[in-house]
């Protein structure tokens, strides 16, 4: 039978073309209606015999393009591949059963998949696959069952390593299991990788392809780790866009079994993984008809069977020798080299049921191209837009589509390289450095060398490597055709980089001269929408629901992408949103916006946002200046030049009080501009948009209670009569207005060096997002980045911030250190300054210092406006009412010149004990203005740290929250003092930070002993071996003597630096020494870390440290569960909360870490509540620092995850009630107190209990969601907490009497 496809080109009439294949008859249909070759399209022809219909739309398309012969061309070259015998695709094929169109990221995609035919899955959080085991997770908690009516077995393990492991311990037991990682977590699964593949083992790992922590982690999407496990013997398999992640997850979940190779399946971190698009789902009951055939019952039986069992044992793994090692490594070849055909075959049938067509590798475009880009993953499609782009404009070329990487079959590659292409293009996502090409290149290139050796009629070609995309960089169309474009040249680039610009080895192409970024290529009809949204203010998910109610409820296909900035909270996020009749591929981020939503006023001033909306297209914006008037005085000129030319139609909202009056809170204005934007677009009738938003509404919000579901839909009901329609005054083109009120000038003492020239050259562009347009050479090539950038990155997120009332302060400085951003500071200033010509405003009040030292000076707290987030937790820790909070704009203008004038006034760091609470905020916090989201309760324990010893501060850095709000480009917090001292401050990773800090401690006290035995030979030397001065000689003398203790020895050490200066050239043994100057100092190692490094990933290192005996001090910020991915549970989650990986609640007891390091009797363990004991964290820090061995320090950090009612801003209350009903202990062991009767080394610093448990529980919705989910376990769970609380409580009375043992 023969299917036809007849169209109407522009120039050359009707043209028919013929296929005896469905498939292939649907592809042409795909592929040519992607080209602009055609100003009408005719799906018609013979209709097959069968009867079913050839699914696509009808529609108009612009004018013809010059070139009509494109889509004849590209028809005739998707041709299959030799088919091998006996598979599917001789069948007769049936329509597709199972066209269920969904709309769903590629994480769902995949999942949806492994779920349906795995049986037992092993978890660990890391993004962006962590949704994966999320989903898997939830789905497990529901009892849906799989393909083989089996509910999956889903266990949270402590690591990669660990999930790792216990795959291959499932698999060796003959389970059907499976996993999910990248990045990190896919280094940490390589021994097991290897093992697994070595036992010829059928599995499937799921991977979200991810950049790998090098000169900086990088959470974005690209090819580096698959590419290093690209050894292991994994069969590796790429999806290119969310429906492939789909089909293809199956193709690799059969061809294991038809192999016995595990599979590697990756698509693309974010580009894809995070993509929603609007996917044919695949029927549950087409797998299972699927698995039933002989041969995958056969492989399942097969695998069972050969599993480890007493009844017929084996033994594996064991130990070889050189005499048979080589050669049983060699034994399993035939399974690699009939992997490829099992791929094919496994292709062929996934097509079969879904009527769409795969190939391992699969060339598109010209059939006489002379030209070809080869490529994996989700810039393909990119590429192949730009292909088609191309060809519409008389050039031949062509791109293949890489999908199976190992076993790397040549044969098929090079046949599907049409022969007249003459220069090849390979574009890998990776980078190796120092590499001859990367592995794409190297692996095409060594294919075309051995072809030619062996036909050496075969034409030769030219063939270029390049790299693209690093962590999720945009790969454009405009790029692709760059690289087309090198190809022409008479000496093609190699090694080349594209989207960048290499201005260091000059190894980037220049822009495309034929197809300039920004100009959209896609199909017609497409509707192309922008929404910038502040971190936290829901316009994210509520952008998820609106493309699922398009998806779901029109016959339109939809993507949407979202784009985040490195701030935890408060940031801009950008969701990108297409839908139209055709499917859309576009992998790239919207260029030309015909709808653009701003959720913030400010946005306006601060980015470049009306770039990218389109000449005429809808703006939105979120403002509370609502007239004509008030916006001209507010618009920055450049913006109203803007809008003066792109003449949108502009609409305003003030969407803050809206959503304010419906009693949500003025921040969530996300549904709020949700029903705007269908208002607008008009893509569904209103009143059915409004209906499905409140329904989508209902079950996002279920889990935080009906109160928050009812407000949400008060506040959609409200938003339409809040909107209204502005005609851009003509006069916007040419008036003078004064700037908008952004940043402030930076202080003078920053304006110099190389913090001042970063923020000038790489941080400024950054924080206006254009980091994009940066050059290589701004960049510091090891990845080294000055401190104390924060202070001039001036973010103005909050809306109301602390007003100072001095008539009821105390001076107790509690607002200070509860603030988590070092927003709010007490100053100290001489009467003199004070006065006019001292130069303070006007409205700096100041009052009597009180206390021990402070006498004579003024006092007063000063808050920082565009610092502060308005998380009101200092104006709910001050008791004495001496704060409140009052909206930004009555007192920005006068409170901004305050700040600026107070920290001008000298640090005054020395007149009060600095281990008092009242002392140590008197230090300069040397962490500051950190992205952390508002109220974070991990921030002020680490600024209090800096306040305790920053100047000496030595932080190795788990990752984590803190991590990411300790350093996220081009945010540093850790700052410097005036001496230009501060915390020195790394990452290395999340599993090896203790080690990593072990180290570091090491190899400075290896570095000052050797220091000092130098220093102890020059003193001892004969004075004309080291002619040094008395001062110099004196001061060498005391520090050797005081070398270890650093009251003394940082003190002298600071001294010695002139006259190490002055006389470093005395003799060689002064100017080593002098090269060694910065060791005198003695620093304080801390290691930092949250609970899911400290509990779980991290514990193996942090246990070998407790044991290790070193003078370290180890800092661990419980928030109870892993806040930096989400909210997983980790080993310190409490029971019944609960967490992401815990969808029914965590059943276990929370792991008593403080007990397990007291068990060593040496180690010195705190365990502290910042909000709840002020006195007693600073005494614990201060002792644990002196502790001369190593410390533990645990910190109760509430954190947003917990969902407490009442917000952070409450934390301290919150933190009150835990420590009060001893929900979280206050104590301190101490070793180095000598136990006798009246002194004991374990100390209980909380008080008599106090309420109950409960009151916690029903303060937090973590706790909550068990209680109305299921109200019987909630209940069962809260009485054995209860009874452990006081049974813990009473053993540490007994500790605390000295009768206990720890
Ligand atoms: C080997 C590895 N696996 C997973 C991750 C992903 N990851 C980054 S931060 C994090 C959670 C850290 O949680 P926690 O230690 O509790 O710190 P918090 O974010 O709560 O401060 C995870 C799982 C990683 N970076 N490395
Ligand atoms: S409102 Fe929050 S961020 Fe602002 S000063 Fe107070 S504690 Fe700091
Ligand atoms: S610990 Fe919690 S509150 Fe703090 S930054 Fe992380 S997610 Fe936000």
């Amino acid at each position: 039978m023969i299917f036809a496809y007849t169209w109407r080109g522009a120039k050359n009439g009707i043209n028919t073309i013929r296929s005896p294949d469905i498939n292939l008859a649907r592809k042409l249909i795909v592929q040519n209606s992607r080209s602009r070759a055609f100003n009408k399209r005719i799906v018609a022809g013979a209709t097959p015999p069968d009867g079913a219909a050839i699914p696509l739309a009808l529609y108009e398309v612009p004018a013809a393009a010059p070139n009509s012969n494109v889509a004849a061309t590209s028809c005739s070259n998707i041709l299959p591949f030799s088919s091998p015998s006996g598979t599917a695709a001789n069948k007769p094929l049936e329509t597709p059963s199972a066209a269920n169109k969904a709309p769903m990221d590629g994480n769902e995609a995949a999942a949806a998949i492994a779920y349906a035919v795995s049986d037992v899955s092993f978890i660990y959080p890391i993004t962006p696959s962590t949704v994966m085991g999320e989903l898997v997770d939830q789905w497990s908690a529901e009892g849906r069952t799989n393909v083989f009516g089996n509910v999956m077995s889903v266990t949270e393990m402590e690591s990669e390593t660990g999930a790792a492991g216990a795959l291959h311990g499932a698999l060796a037991a003959g389970s059907l299991s499976t996993t999910f990682t990248c990045s990190q977590g896919l280094l940490l699964m390589v021994p097991n990788m290897y093992k697994i593949a070595g036992e010829l083992t059928p599995c499937v790992l799921h991977v979200t392809a991810r950049a790998l922590a090098k000169h900086a982690l990088s959470i974005f999407g690209d090819h580096q780790d698959v590419m290093a496990v690209r050894q292991t013997g994994w069969a590796m398999l790429c999806s290119h866009s969310v429906q492939e992640a789909h089909d293809l997850a199956l193709v690799s979940h059969l061809a294991t079994l038809r192999s016995s190779v595990p599979f590697l399946h990756f698509f693309d971190g974010f580009r894809t993984s995070h993509e929603i698009n609007t996917i044919e789902t695949i029927d549950n009951a087409a797998i299972k008809e699927l698995l039933s055939q002989p041969i995958y019952a056969d492989a399942i039986r097969h695998h069972r069977q050969r599993a480890l069992n007493p009844t017929h044992p084996h033994q594996r793994g064991t130990a070889q020798g050189s005499d048979v090692y080589f050669q049983c490594a060699e034994a399993a070849n035939p399974f690699y080299d009939r992997a490829f055909d099992h791929v094919v075959q496994a292709m062929e049938e996934v097509s079969a049921i879904t009527g769409r067509s795969y190939k391992p590798y699969e060339y598109v475009g010209a059939p006489d191209a002379d030209r070809v880009i080869v490529l994996m993953g989700s810039g393909s499609q990119a590429v192949e837009e730009a292909v088609h782009f191309m060809n519409d404009n008389g050039h031949k070329v062509g791109v293949i589509k890489v999908r199976l990487f190992r076993p790397w079959h040549s044969d098929s590659f090079l046949g599907c390289l049409p022969a007249s292409v003459r220069r090849v293009c390979v574009l890998d996502r990776t980078k190796e450095s120092g590499s001859a090409g990367e592995p794409l290149y190297q692996q095409v290139a060594a294919g075309l060398h051995e072809a030619e050796i062996s036909h050496p009629d075969m034409p030769r070609r030219f063939i270029v490597g390049g790299r693209f995309g690093l962590a999720s960089k945009e790969f454009l169309p405009s790029h692709a055709v760059a690289c087309f474009e090198n190809l022409e040249q008479h000496q093609p680039m190699r090694d080349f980089s594209v989207g960048i610009v290499d201005d260091v080895t000059r190894r980037s192409l220049p822009p495309s001269q034929l197809l300039p970024p920004g100009v959209s290529s896609l199909p017609p009809g497409t509707v192309q929408c922008l929404f910038w949204g502040v971190g936290g203010d829901g316009t994210v998910g509520a952008n998820k629901e609106a493309i699922k109610i398009i998806a779901s409820n029109t016959p339109l296909s939809a993507q949407a992408y979202f784009q985040y900035d490195a701030h935890k909270s408060g940031g801009v996020t950008v969701s990108h949103l297409r839908f139209g009749p055709e499917k859309i591929a576009a992998p790239y981020l919207v260029q030309q916006a015909d709808y653009m939503a701003v959720n913030h006023q400010s946005y306006m001033a601060k980015y470049d946002i009306l770039a990218s909306l389109k000449p005429g297209g809808v703006l939105v914006l979120n403002t509370t200046f609502t007239t004509v008037e008030s916006l001209t005085k507010y618009l920055p000129d450049k913006v109203k030049r803007q809008l003066a030319v792109l003449k949108p139609r502009l609409y305003l909202i003030d969407a803050w009080s809206v959503a304010r009056d419906s009693g949500l809170g003025s921040k969530h204005v996300n549904m709020v501009m949700q029903i705007v934007f269908f208002n607008l677009s008009g893509v569904l009738p209103i009143d059915k948009a409004t209906s499905l938003l409140k329904k989508s509404i209902s079950k996002a919000y279920e889990r935080k209670g009906p109160q928050v579901v009812s407000k949400n839909h008060a506040a959609v009901d409200a938003a339409i009569s809040a909107l209204q329609s502005v005609d851009i005054p003509a006069a916007w083109g040419r008036v003078e207005t004064p700037a908008a009120l952004v940043h402030p000038n930076p202080p003078a003492k920053v304006q110099s060096g190389s913090r001042w020239e970063f923020m000038e050259t790489v941080a400024k562009p950054m924080l206006a997002l254009e980091g994009d347009k940066l050059p290589v050479s701004v960049f510091s090539p090891e990845g080294f980045v000055p401190p104390g950038t924060t202070l001039l990155e001036k973010r103005a997120v909050a809306a109301q911030v602390p007003l100072w009332k001095a008539q009821n302060c105390t001076q107790c400085n509690v607002c200070a250190l509860v603030c988590p951003h070092a927003a709010i500071r007490p100053v100290l200033a001489q009467l003199h300054e004070l006065d006019a010509a001292g130069g303070a405003p006007a409205s700096f009040d100041t009052i009597a210092a009180t206390g021990h030292g402070l006498a004579g000076l003024q006092y007063r707290i000063q808050v920082s406006p565009y610092d502060c987030t308005g998380c009101d937790l200092c104006t709910n820790a001050c008791t004495v009412d001496a704060l409140e909070i009052a909206p930004m704009e009555n007192l920005a203008e006068a409170e901004i010149a305050n700040w600026e004038f107070a920290s001008q006034l000298p640090v005054r760091d020395n007149l009060m004990d600095r281990s008092s609470v009242k002392g140590s905020q008197l230090q300069q916090p040397l962490m500051e203005f950190s992205g952390a989201c508002e109220g974070c309760g991990e921030t002020p324990y680490v600024k209090l740290l800096t306040q305790l010893f920053g100047d000496r501060l030595i932080i190795a850095n788990a990752t984590g929250c803190s991590s990411i709000w300790g350093g996220s480009a081009p945010s540093n917090p850790y700052t410097t003092n005036a001496d230009g001292y501060g915390p020195a401050w790394a990452n290395s990773l999340l599993e090896d930070n203790a080690q990593f800090g072990l180290g570091i401690a090491t190899g400075t006290v290896q570095r000052r002993q050797a220091l000092r035995r130098h220093v102890q030979g020059v003193l001892e030397a004969p004075a004309e071996a080291a002619p040094i001065s008395g001062d110099l000689r004196d001061a060498l003398s005391r520090w050797s003597d005081h070398w270890d203790e650093p009251e003394v020895a940082n003190v002298v050490a600071k001294e010695l630096q002139p006259l190490l200066e002055r006389e470093k050239d005395a003799a060689p043994a002064i100017r080593e020494l002098y090269g060694e100057r910065d060791m005198l100092h003695k620093p304080s190692t801390w290691i930092i870390g949250g609970d899911g490094w400290a509990y779980d990933i991290g514990f193996g290192g942090l246990d070998h440290v407790l044991a290790s005996g070193e003078n370290v001090n180890i800092l661990v910020l419980d928030t109870e569960l892993y806040s930096n991915t989400g909210g997983q549970r980790s080993k310190a989650t409490p029971m019944s909360a609960v967490a992401k990986f815990a969808a029914g609640g965590n059943a276990r007891p929370k792991k008593d870490l403080g007990a397990i390091a007291m068990s060593y009797g040496d180690v010195y363990v705190a365990s502290t509540s910042l909000h709840a004991n002020y006195v007693q964290v600073v005494k614990a820090m201060t002792e644990a620092e002196r502790y001369p061995g190593v410390s533990l320090v645990l910190c109760y950090s509430p954190c947003m995850q917990h969902g407490i009612n009442a917000g952070l801003c409450s934390a301290v209350d919150e933190s009150k009630m835990a420590v009060e009903t001893g929900y979280w202990p206050l104590y301190r062991y101490n070793p180095s107190i000598k136990e006798d009767a009246s002194h004991h080394r374990f100390q209980l610093d909380s008080k008599k209990l106090k309420g109950s448990i409960s009151q916690i529980f029903a303060h937090e919705n973590r706790f909550q969601i068990l209680e109305r989910k299921a109200p019987e376990v909630a209940k069962h769970m809260h009485g054995v907490m209860d009874e452990s609380v006081h049974e813990r409580f009473n053993k540490f009375k007994q500790m605390a009497a000295g009768d206990g043992s720890v």
